[in-house]
């Protein structure tokens, strides 16, 4: 890493200075964080394997028309992104019953939720990124009312869409974050999803065995974290030699 400007880190990935206006570099760590960072560990590759993973995705959404910050993957960990303003919300899509949904309303692990829900919760690792309801979003001016339906519409797009791509690969999409961001185009603003979508954010099951193939699995120590996103990206036809996964270049 040179001496180029960093912008910003966080507990996964560093945000540096772009190569041009309005462009930034996001740099995928090996670091992993759960309960607010609590639990800290580094898995060996993870950084690469977001990077692929969240290229693929944020590549096939841009194709079916849903804007996004991703321009293209530099190299095994950096990506080039568009500059975004980030909304200080994380929106989660559940599809099935798990983690806090589980704990808070008393619903089983693995039940099928009556439909899917989206939950917004208020991005502050000071207060534990509370949930929150779009009265809080509003009143605080968070988002506007006119960013929350498009962010209800694009997430609900997303999840149409990545429970079909991994359902044709085997898994099952439980539940994922999201985080959106303003895109700022001369006088016009654009909500347009940002930040990753990997095996961090996501809850992936294996739809045959249950299996975890996501952070739960550093979450509950059960091992085998690299090796799952990895199996998460062979699936999804990232790599042609599983392998290669782990050989940096
Ligand atoms: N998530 C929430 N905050 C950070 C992340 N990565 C993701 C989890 C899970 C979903 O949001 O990885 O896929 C719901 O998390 P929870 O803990 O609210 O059940
Ligand atoms: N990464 C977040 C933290 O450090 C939340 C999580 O994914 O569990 O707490």
């Amino acid at each position: 890493m040179s001496r180029r400007k960093k912008i910003y880190e966080g507990k996964a990935k560093v945000l540096y200075e772009g190569p041009e206006p309005g462009t930034l570099i996001q740099y995928f760590k090996d670091d992993a964080t759960a309960f607010n960072a609590e639990k800290h560990a580094i898995i060996e590759g993870k950084g690469v394997l977001n990077n692929r993973i969240s290229e693929f995705i944020m590549t096939n959404l841009n194709a079916i028309g849903v804007p996004t910050h991703f321009i293209r993957r530099l190299n095994m960990r950096e990506q080039l992104i568009r500059e975004v303003e980030i909304i200080p919300l994380e929106v989660v899509v559940r599809n099935i019953a798990a983690g806090s949904i589980s704990k808070r309303l008393g619903i089983p692990e693995g039940e099928l939720l009556p439909r899917s829900i989206v939950e917004f919760y208020f991005k502050n690792d000071g207060l534990g990124d509370p949930i929150v309801a779009e009265e809080h979003i509003t009143a605080f001016n968070w988002a506007t009312t006119q960013e929350i339906d498009d962010i209800m519409a694009l997430a609900l797009r997303i999840n149409d869409y990545l429970s079909g791509l991994f359902a044709g690969v085997g898994i099952r999409l439980v539940d994922f974050k999201l985080e959106f961001g303003r895109l700022y185009e001369g006088d016009m603003v654009r909500t347009v999803l940002a930040d990753e979508v990997s095996p961090d954010s996501c809850r992936l099951w294996d739809a045959r065995t249950n299996n975890k193939l996501d952070k739960d699995r550093f979450r509950q120590d059960l091992g085998g974290v690299s090796e799952a996103y990895a199996e998460v990206a062979q699936r999804l036809g990232i790599f042609k030699d599983p392998r290669s996964a782990f050989v940096e270049g």
